[in-house]
């Protein structure tokens, strides 16, 4: 174990008597927990802030570089041990098992790749790639030479990756020719194709082959397998400062902009292991999965971060829950003896649809830890999750974080605090969560609804909106000056335990994924026919959120294929994952007088209300609810 006994609670009460010293002596606390890692030069000052900049510095002027303490200690120590298992998409095909050392050898090899094709220290390098292992090399690669990742999923459109590329000037693009997801394989290269003819800013690509697609490479484009013939493993670790930028990860805003979030070394590297450890109770020998997709934040800090620094073994999934069936996900359980189990609760809630024998079949008795990330967690699901998954053994964490936290901020710790269903309960060491009243005032009393805000810094705390810094501060530290506001609501309840209510702005999570209205409002708006357009979302049972949308055409009597063409625009521009559900045409949209749509009126139709929608006296157009409700889909 990397960190001090001292600094792993054990029951309840150490819990109580650290999070305690946490919060009283924050910078007395991060010093001990930063001691825990290979420091190139010990920082001068814990912590420098300020929320009016904003601006958080943590272990001022210390040097380091993440990927020494995420290989190469534990080369020295343990070179042997698995680092990542990887389970293919099909069954049948071969698992790999990475040591810490051949990861170490890929790494660098891979490193050296990246710096023969110019990129340095600082360069932003977009990866686009499956989840395949070379994923995780060239994440750490780029951290190796202190290049700045950008990893986007690999199931967004090209004209959301272009825009991606675009924002950070990325000068390179790492990518597959295709990948392999069920029974279908994903023509990757065609996406980066059409995305690079927007970008000017692309010098090189590195393409690798995984579906043997047989394409021939442009001149700017290499495959990754010849590259690597020109390279050794030995690579030196660049020298990163703390508050270098080690990846921006792009996350959605309630305009058409994505946020690309900047997290930096220091604070990053301590947050993400720190949590790691204590959430999961993840012991030395343990096999811990996390079936996220590395595009999104929990891949960055609990797939390849947070595991590596603490040296565990990681598995990667490169398949989907469905193929060949819905016992994919128990399948692998049982055939890598998987400890710690960490998924989204739209991925419990489909599973949970299907015949529990799919469950039951395959021997799960290694299972000691749950975790649920992403959105709430209904009670329905998480007595399916724990009855069926966990045989009522296991301890379910649901941890409350951000692609703009960097790490979990509020979850219970397996054995170590107490879970309750569809609470995330207690705050992380560290983490001072606050709720707000509609007064924008401290509620100081338990039992209540409120907005979540949280007052204090911590290390992982995303340092900026790349190349929008006034962004960063409108978006977070605006509403609620001297606190971070993370747009969730939250209730408190009499023990101090947090249930997340859901957004207060205008994001809406659909299957775990974090989509922002406005763009797809955009794309919606592209259509020729269209005047204007509002999203909302709706709950839905298996994807937790879905997606309606109010349209006003021009002409509504044209097409009567509009909902076709508005779902081709959308899975075009975005992606297929944010096609709404239901598509209404309407005459007009309940507006105020300021012109804001009133989406809290448009939500509630959409949920199925049919009378109460508060005052709506104050629309311009109170009459337009009626008509909406009569045209309802
Ligand atoms: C890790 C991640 C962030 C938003 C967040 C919430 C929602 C995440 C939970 C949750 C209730 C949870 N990053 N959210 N975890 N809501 N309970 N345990 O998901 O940037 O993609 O999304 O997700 O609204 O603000 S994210």
């Amino acid at each position: 174990m990397i960190f001090d006994k001292k600094l792993i609670p054990k029951n309840v009460q150490e819990y109580n008597e650290l999070y305690n010293y946490s919060i009283t002596k924050p910078e007395s606390f991060w010093s001990e927990v930063a001691e825990s890692f290979i420091w190139k030069k010990k920082w001068s000052k814990v912590l420098k802030y300020d929320f009016n900049k904003p601006k958080f510095e943590w272990f001022c002027n210390g040097k380091l570089n993440i990927t020494e303490n995420c290989l190469d200690r534990h080369v020295k120590n343990n070179p042997e041990k698995t680092a990542i298992i990887f389970e293919p998409n099909k069954p049948d095909d071969q698992t790999v098992h990475i040591s810490y050392k051949e990861l170490h050898a890929k790494v660098c090899s891979f490193a050296n790749v990246l710096k023969n094709n110019n990129v340095k220290k600082g360069d932003r390098v977009c990866i686009y790639l499956p989840m395949v292992p070379e994923l995780a090399v060239a994440v750490l690669a780029c951290a190796r030479i202190g290049a700045v990742h950008s990893v986007v999923f690999a199931g967004f459109s090209s004209t959301a990756l272009a825009a991606r590329i675009n924002d950070a000037s990325c000068k390179m693009v790492l990518t597959s020719d295709g990948s392999f997801r069920g029974n279908k394989t994903i023509d990757l290269k065609s996406i980066v194709d059409e995305a690079l003819n927007d970008c000017d800013c692309v010098d090189s690509v590195i393409v690798l082959n995984i579906i043997n697609s047989g394409i021939t490479l442009k001149n700017n484009e290499k495959w990754w397998h010849e590259e690597l013939n020109n390279v050794n493993d030995d690579c030196r670790a660049e020298i990163m400062d703390s508050e270098d930028p080690l990846f921006i990860l792009y996350t959605s805003g309630s305009t058409g902009k994505p946020k690309g979030m900047v997290h930096s070394c220091g604070g990053y590297m301590v947050y993400s292991s720190y949590t790691f450890k204590n959430v999961f109770d993840y012991e030395d020998d343990d096999i811990y999965w996390c079936t996220a997709d590395i595009g999104w934040i929990t891949g960055h800090s609990y797939i390849v971060y947070g595991p590596l620094l603490n040296g565990a073994t990681t598995l990667m999934f490169e398949g989907v829950p469905s193929y060949p069936d819905f016992g994919r996900f128990w399948q692998i359980c049982e055939k890598h003896k998987v400890n710690q189990f960490y998924t989204a609760p739209t991925a419990i809630r489909a599973l949970a649809k299907h015949p529990v024998q799919l469950v039951n079949k395959y021997d799960l008795s290694s299972l000691k830890v749950l975790g649920t990330v992403g959105e709430p967690i209904n009670e329905e699901a998480w007595d399916w999750y724990n009855e069926n998954v966990g045989k009522a053994k296991c301890p379910i964490v649901d941890t409350w974080w951000q692609t703009e936290t960097g790490g979990i901020m509020i979850t219970s710790l397996a054995n170590v605090t107490d879970g309750k269903p569809t609470f995330a309960t207690k705050p992380m060491m560290g983490i001072q969560p606050v709720l707000f009243d509609e007064n924008a005032k401290e509620l100081d009393d338990n039992n209540k609804n409120g907005i979540l805000g949280i007052k204090y810094p911590w290390p992982s705390i995303a340092r900026t909106i790349y190349g929008d810094h006034k962004r960063y501060k409108n978006v977070y530290f605006s509403a609620y000056p001297g606190y971070y506001f993370p747009g969730d609501g939250a209730f408190r309840d009499d023990e101090g335990n947090y249930r997340i209510t859901g957004r207060v702005d205008d994001v809406v999570i659909v299957s775990g994924h974090n989509l922002g209205t406005a763009p797809i409002e955009d794309a919606i708006n592209m259509h020729d026919n269209v005047v204007e357009s509002a999203l909302v979302g709706f709950p839905h049972d298996v994807k937790g959120n879905a997606l309606y949308a109010f349209v006003i055409l021009k002409d509504d009597n044209t097409s009567n294929d509009i909902v076709k063409e508005i779902n081709d625009l959308i899975a075009k521009t975005i992606g297929p994952i944010a096609k709404p559900d239901k598509i209404q045409v309407v005459s007009g949209l309940p507006k105020t007088r300021s012109g804001k749509i009133m989406r809290r009126i448009l939500r509630k139709i959409a949920s199925g209300e049919k009378e109460k929608f508060g005052d709506i006296s104050t629309l311009l157009n109170p009459e337009v609810v009626k008509s909406i409700l009569d045209g309802k889909i």
